[in-house]
């Protein structure tokens, strides 16, 4: 099952070197999904998953990119090697530069000590590529102590970040509009900590104050906690393809942590140094409170849930009984002598069975 082609074993002998070039091919790899690409990850993966990880998200041009770019160059001035996945809905270079102008992504991008890659999303709402959280564990598996991964929070899509950082920035800027309608979307929920980013623009004390005053009221008075939350109140297991939560959910204070609000000016690199000081605050938060272990515990079950329905849905139309019945299924069912239903069942009870000839 875990068995690597002779060629995979050579690409995973010059991952583990820390051959740059191995990454790049292991990321295409994985993100086209090519045979073996399970054994690969699970080569990679069995030393655990140890980097920090950052999520930053908020509508889009909030500066996201400019303040990654800016937190990511922070880090390797300390010498601290970061991977970087920047998911974009539309398509890679779009919007300007990938990384923001003032650090410009070619400077960053040559530096040995970081790794950029740009995802294209599914759709064309944000959130997060199919295949995300694989490239960020390949980074993971490589060495790279600290990831960053950008998505645009539009809507629902953005509590797929929630599936894939320990740690989830919400940017947020004046112009965006009315904050309150922000957090309605659900960015109330899942943030760690608060960027409120073009502060030089009028509002942003306005922005600033209403954010503070929801995470204020929301707090305590959030209900009771639902039994099956995860991450914030967010049930990890209904986070995926097409488990989109429709409900609205309860949001839970994260307990001995208090959101920061963070003022910054991400191209002039003001209100850098807080946002460092609070990402690593939240580091130690969720080490000595035991929630990093939760998050990662809910995240993984979400991960093996996903890889089981993917396995499924692979070996189900891999299976020539089961081709079969879905050749003749429509024909049967227009007849009037079957339905979906019946053709469905007589499919699924048939892989059951393993009269699978596969
Ligand atoms: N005035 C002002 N402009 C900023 C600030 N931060 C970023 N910008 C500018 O806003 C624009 C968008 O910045 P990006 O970093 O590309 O924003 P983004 O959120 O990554 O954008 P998308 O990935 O396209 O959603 C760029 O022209 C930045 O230079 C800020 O604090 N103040
Ligand atoms: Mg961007």
């Amino acid at each position: 099952m875990h068995e690597l082609t002779a060629r995979l074993q050579d690409l995973l002998e010059r991952f583990r070197a820390g051959q740059r070039v191995a990454l790049g091919r292991g990321i295409t790899l994985v993100e086209n999904e090519r045979p073996g690409f399970q054994a690969f990850l699970h080569h990679v993966l069995v030393s655990g998953i140890r980097a920090a990880r950052v999520g930053v998200t908020g509508p889009p041009g909030a500066g996201k990119s400019t303040l990654v770019a800016a937190l990511a160059s922070a880090w390797l001035a300390e010498d601290e090697e970061v991977g970087v996945v920047a998911v974009d809905p539309t398509s890679p270079f779009s919007g300007g530069a990938l990384l923001g102008d003032r650090i410009r992504m070619n400077d960053l991008a040559t530096d040995p000590g970081i790794f950029i890659r740009s995802m294209a999303t599914r759709g064309s709402l944000g959130g997060l590529a199919a295949t995300t959280r694989e490239v960020l564990d390949l980074m993971d598996g490589f060495g790279f102590p600290r990831l960053l991964v950008e998505t645009v929070g539009v809507g629902q899509t953005e509590l797929e970040i929630t599936g894939a950082a320990d740690t989830v920035v919400v940017v947020l800027v004046p112009e965006s509009g009315d904050g309150i309608q922000a957090m309605k979307a659900g960015l109330m929920e899942i943030a760690d900590i608060f960027v409120v980013n073009k502060a030089d623009r009028p509002g942003a004390d306005r922005l600033l104050k209403e954010i503070r005053a929801a995470i204020h009221l929301r707090g305590p008075a959030g209900g009771p906690p639902d039994a099956t939350a995860g991450h914030h109140g967010v049930d990890l297991s209904r986070i995926g393809s097409d488990a989109a939560p429709k409900e609205s959910r309860r949001w839970e204070p994260p307990e001995g942590w208090t959101i920061p609000v963070i003022k910054t000016v991400a191209h002039a690199g003001e209100g850098l140094v807080e946002l460092r000081a609070a990402i690593a605050a939240h580091r130690t938060h969720l080490v000595e409170s035991g929630e990093l272990e939760v998050r990662r515990l809910a995240r993984t079950e979400t991960r093996i849930r996903d890889v089981v329905e993917r396995e499924l849905r692979r070996r189900a139309w891999a299976d020539p009984t089961a081709r079969e019945h879905l050749a003749s299924g429509p024909d049967r069912v227009v007849g009037g002598d079957e339905t979906p239903y019946s053709v469905a069942a007589e499919i699924v009870n048939g892989l059951m069975r393993g009269e699978s000839r596969e």
